[in-house]
């Protein structure tokens, strides 16, 4: 049963959403079709399967009309040069669009339709819009710091994470010379 009205609370020391209803967790080992590295199981081992990022959520009904929301915390690392990020989707209804507001760290999103491929900066108070109908994912451009933020999208949004692997973002974002590079994907 979902509570009529509740809060939930950010706890910035731990990076964890507080009263979470229940996290979802992607590994190396969950995420080997997302990255461009080749040799992904050396890097499985080399890296420990380590958890790339977890997603704290409280839920709401999944109806029209209502609002889920979610805390997203990338961790700090690469997989061969390309920085961690998430798996990206894009929404089974394509007229549902959402909103990050970026919490800690910076990273950035990367926003995908059709041929054509987008990206903004995302650090703290830094709230970006993703219009409905196009695929989003993000990436922690940090050398140490966990990248986070919240998402609100429509509840009868669904999820669709075939389709960034059958046409995949148009660039990949890698460490370069200290910092970042978005590169094109050929
Ligand atoms: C949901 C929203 C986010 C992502 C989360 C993880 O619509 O965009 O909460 O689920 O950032 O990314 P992904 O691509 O694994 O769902
Ligand atoms: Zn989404």
């Amino acid at each position: 049963k979902i509570e009529a009205g509740f809060f939930t609370v950010f706890n910035r020391q731990e990076n964890i959403l507080e009263n979470y209803d229940h996290y979802e967790e992607r590994k190396l080992s969950d995420m080997h079709r997302y990255f461009a590295a080749e040799d992904i199981r050396q890097q499985m081992a080399l890296a420990n399967n380590e958890v790339i990022y977890r997603v704290y959520k409280k839920t709401a009904p999944l109806i029209a009309g209502e609002l889920e929301q979610a805390v997203t915390v990338i961790n700090p690392g690469q997989v061969n040069g390309e920085f961690f990020m998430t798996k990206g989707h894009y929404h089974i209804n394509e007229k549902c669009s959402e909103v990050f507001f970026t919490l800690k760290g910076e990273g950035l999103l990367l926003l995908q339709k059709g041929q054509e491929t987008k990206w903004l900066e995302m650090k703290p108070d830094v709230i970006t819009y993703i219009p409905a109908g196009w695929g989003h994912r993000t990436i922690n451009t940090s050398l140490s710091e966990p990248f986070v933020f919240i998402a609100f999208w429509p509840a009868n949004a669904g999820h669709n994470y075939q389709k960034s692997l059958d046409e995949p973002f148009g660039r990949r974002v890698f460490f370069y010379n200290g910092s970042y590079i978005v590169s094109k994907v050929l």
